[in-house]
């Protein structure tokens, strides 16, 4: 095909998958109905995509639906269940619809699959659990009923599966692998079965099958490089070699392939998927790899996946048409599955007419592969109207007033090297002692449960059926309530519960110009779970406070500490989509400048604890090795901007979402928090001896409860993890807190949980176990 897409968004225009899939859950609908909307979904897109000019006959259309992660679809179609679940499978070894979401959520004391982050995306994928002994098998029934499907309905379409290599390399050894097991030493097996379901597509009509192998792109795989090589060389010569087979399309998504390329192409695949967004295309290749290449179709990935702009649609048919350099079989796709994306910007009728001409969200995207494509065949004087088109929309965007704020630029221009250093730790401790914070004091991350009665109190205000007035009454009264409760239970450094926040990142959004937020514009986190980014399309500044009425109302209330509660500079372009005409430095630079000053007027208002997050600080952490350090010196300059404006006696907490610090410990230790809290307790407190032994020496709250579960903890099993965790750091800076945030637990586990972590802090306290 001239032109098709990875992927594309699967959740439906209204979260219409996401509904049934809860409905299901619940028990409102039955398997037959669940399975009809996701029919009608598959229809609805094909249509759709042939619409927006995609070939139907000629495997364009990816066939790219999940009912909840394409990684757990892999290992369903491989058979790789673990062993924990093999009661759900049938004699055929087959699982039914609630199976499928038992594995995805577990059940009881049975753990569902662990969940990570996609590559670079804001997506979170299943991590498959393989051992020597997980018994492949091909289970191909779910596949071929798609691609039958959709030849009944009169289309040819591209099955799509996650990528062998892919598979194994983002796997986790099972429980009871042996010490040293590496699932990629179960390469050959796998291959056999995945010989086995491209035999079964190519009987179904498939003439195209797409294997995704983004694991690839990443240096972050925990493999040595020769490895994954020989790998890639291993399963596609064997597959390039199977009988009956379709044509195999390897997509490479989320960066360059570097010295895969070669291996790739030395293999029989028919066609390669670069993504020339974020890597670029290929440079100094051998004699060998340039004849292989040139017989191959070259998939040229050049709309980008990762953002919603309509961007430099010139640069991206150059792009493609440069790559018939290599080959002469050239065609046009995104440079990821559109799954990133929402869909549609017709969908969003509130939003400024003139941000809307800057924008595609999936649909304008697989629009403009459909003209490159239609460039790339008929010549450039076919597409002249669109491409001037789109640089006369970059054009109107860089010019467009709040894209460009002298005020803005001044400001960060001006900014000395003193803006982003606080005084010594030491001083800042002194002057932080009329706190006079017991020791091991106890805290918790920011949210409290967020209840019906506050969700439908923000509708009801959305829908106007609430005045503003009134909605800030039933949040005060939220506030207080929540207060009161943590002064029964005795914590020591109070917070506000952030009932008047929608999300972390949204919230701000609203309140900060530069940025717009959407209706309509879902986009699946993992499962039915979906985020709506916000938009940062112009320079950023505060027009008022954000916060402080709510902070400091919060502290009106209570003798004790209440934190104010912001969202680092980081975080906030990590979870929306952030403008791509300057580097994300700058922009983080911006952010961080309205939230010093945010951090400034909670101050004056007599906020003397400020927690600035950062769970995000990871997540964006660059693919490549090479990206990471001025990644890291970027992202962790913004937060010290941000913070660098507290005064000594301000004390900065700041909140990390994960416990593998790895790459990111020394930037940890450089953010120079005066309190750090991350996650520990599923790690049983190891935590707290890396960061001893990588000399981070400020205070830090390792969570001695794991939030995500309703799981109340002990006092003796809390006790126990302080006990483990003053050990390793002295009790001056040891900080007694949960996990996470409490937004998505009930209050009665919470209530529960805080009560004993606070008793089994007074037990802490008054054993000899503390040393100082
Ligand atoms: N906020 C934003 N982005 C995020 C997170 C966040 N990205 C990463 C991480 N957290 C993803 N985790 C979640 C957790 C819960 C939900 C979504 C992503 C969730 N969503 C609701 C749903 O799909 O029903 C919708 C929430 C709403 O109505 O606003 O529960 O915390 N920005
Ligand atoms: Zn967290």
């Amino acid at each position: 095909p001239a032109g098709t897409i990875l992927g594309y968004p699967r959740i439906g225009r209204r979260r219409e998958l996401k509904h049934a899939v809860e409905a299901f859950w619940a028990g409102r609908i039955d398997a037959d109905e669940l399975e009809r909307t996701a029919a009608d979904l598959r229809a609805a897109t094909r249509e759709r995509l042939a619409a927006l000019g995609l070939g139907r006959t000629d495997s364009a259309i990816p066939e790219s639906f999940s009912y909840y992660d394409q990684v757990l679809d892999a290992a369903v179609a491989v058979g790789a269940i673990p062993t924990r679940f093999e009661r759900l499978l049938d004699a055929d070894g087959r699982l039914d619809l609630t199976g499928y979401f038992t594995v995805a959520r577990g059940e009881g004391a049975d753990a569902p699959l662990e969940m990570t982050k996609w590559f670079d995306s804001n997506y979170h994928y299943l991590v498959p659990e393989i051992g020597p002994d997980t018994a492949f098998a091909a289970h191909a029934d779910a596949l071929v009923a798609q691609v039958r499907e959709a030849r009944e309905a009169g289309f040819v379409t591209r099955p799509v599966l996650v990528g062998p290599v892919t598979f194994l390399l983002l796997a986790k050894a099972a429980d009871d692998a042996p010490e040293g097991f590496r699932p990629i030493e179960r390469l050959a097996d796998l291959v056999t079965v995945y010989a086995e379901l491209l035999a079964a597509l190519r009987d179904a009509g498939a003439e195209w099958v797409q294997l995704d192998e983004p694991a690839l792109v990443s240096e972050s795989i925990d493999e040595p490089r020769e490895r994954v090589l020989d790998a890639v060389g291993a399963a596609y010569d064997v597959l390039g070699a199977a009988e009956a087979r379709p044509a195999i399309f390897v997509g490479a998504p989320y960066g360059s392939l570097d010295d895969a390329l070669p291996a790739l192409a030395a293999t029989p695949v028919e066609a390669l998927g670069l993504d020339l967004v974020r890597g670029t295309a290929p440079e100094r290749l051998d004699g060998v790899t340039e004849e292989a290449l040139a017989a191959k179709t070259l998939v040229a990935g050049v709309i980008d996946g990762h953002n919603i702009w309509r961007g430099d649609l010139e640069r991206a048919f150059a792009h493609a048409e440069a790559l018939r350099s290599f080959s002469g079989d050239v065609a046009v796709s995104t440079s990821t599955s559109l799954l990133h994306v929402p869909h549609d910007v017709e969908d969003e009728s509130a939003l400024d007419a003139r941000l809307v001409g800057w924008l595609a969200f999936a649909d304008q995207k697989v629009a403009q592969v459909a003209v490159l494509a239609r460039g790339l065949a008929e010549g450039r004087e076919a597409i002249t109207a669109e491409l001037d088109a789109a640089s006369a929309s970059l054009a109107d965007r860089a010019a467009a007033p709040g894209v460009r704020v002298p005020a803005v630029r001044d400001r960060l221009a001006a900014l000395g090297a003193d803006a982003f250093a606080r005084v010594d730790y030491d001083a800042r401790v002194a002057a932080q002692e009329d706190l006079a914070l017991p020791a091991l004091p106890t805290t918790t991350i920011g949210s409290f449960p967020q209840t019906a009665d506050i969700r439908r109190a923000r509708a009801r205000l959305v829908k106007g059926e609430l005045t503003d007035a009134a909605y800030r009454e039933l949040m005060r009264e939220e506030i207080a309530r929540v207060i009161r409760l943590q002064e029964e239970l005795g914590l020591d450094v109070l917070v506000h519960g952030e009932p008047e926040r929608n999300d972390m990142v949204q919230y701000f959004a609203e309140l900060l110009d530069g940025f717009a937020v959407t209706q309509n514009g879902w986009v699946q986190s993992y499962g039915s779970r979906c985020t709506r980014p916000s938009i940062l399309w112009g320079d950023v500044s505060r027009p008022a406070p954000m916060t402080v009425e709510w902070s400091q109302y919060a502290q009106s209330l209570s003798e004790k500490p209440v934190k104010g509660m912001l969202t680092g500079p980081v975080t906030i372009l990590a979870w929306s989509f952030v403008r791509d005409d300057q580097p994300l430095g700058d922009t983080a630079r911006q952010v961080a400048l309205a939230l010093r000053d945010e951090i400034g007027d909670l101050e004056q208002a007599g906020i003397r604890v400020i927690q600035v997050d950062e769970p995000a600080l990871r997540e964006l952490l660059p693919l490549k090795r090479a990206d990471q350090p001025a990644y890291l010196d970027w992202s962790v300059g913004s937060f010290r901007l941000a913070t660098g404006g507290a005064a000594p006696a301000t004390q900065v907490h700041t909140h990390l979402c994960y416990s593998e610090f790895g790459v990111v410990i020394d930037a940890i230790r450089e953010l120079d928090a005066d309190v750090t809290s991350i996650e520990a307790a599923r790690s049983r407190m190891e935590v707290v001896d890396d960061l001893s032994a990588s000399g981070f020496d400020h205070g830090v709250g390792p969570g001695v409860y794991d939030i995500h579960s309703p799981r109340v903890p002990s006092v003796e099993e809390v006790q126990s993890l302080l006990e483990r965790a003053v050990g390793a750091i002295p009790a001056g800076r040891l900080w007694v807190n949960p996990d996470c945030g409490l937004k998505t637990r009930g209050y009665d586990e919470t209530v529960a949980s805080l009560a004993n972590i606070v008793e089994a802090t007074q037990a802490v306290r008054a054993g000899a176990a503390v040393v100082a």
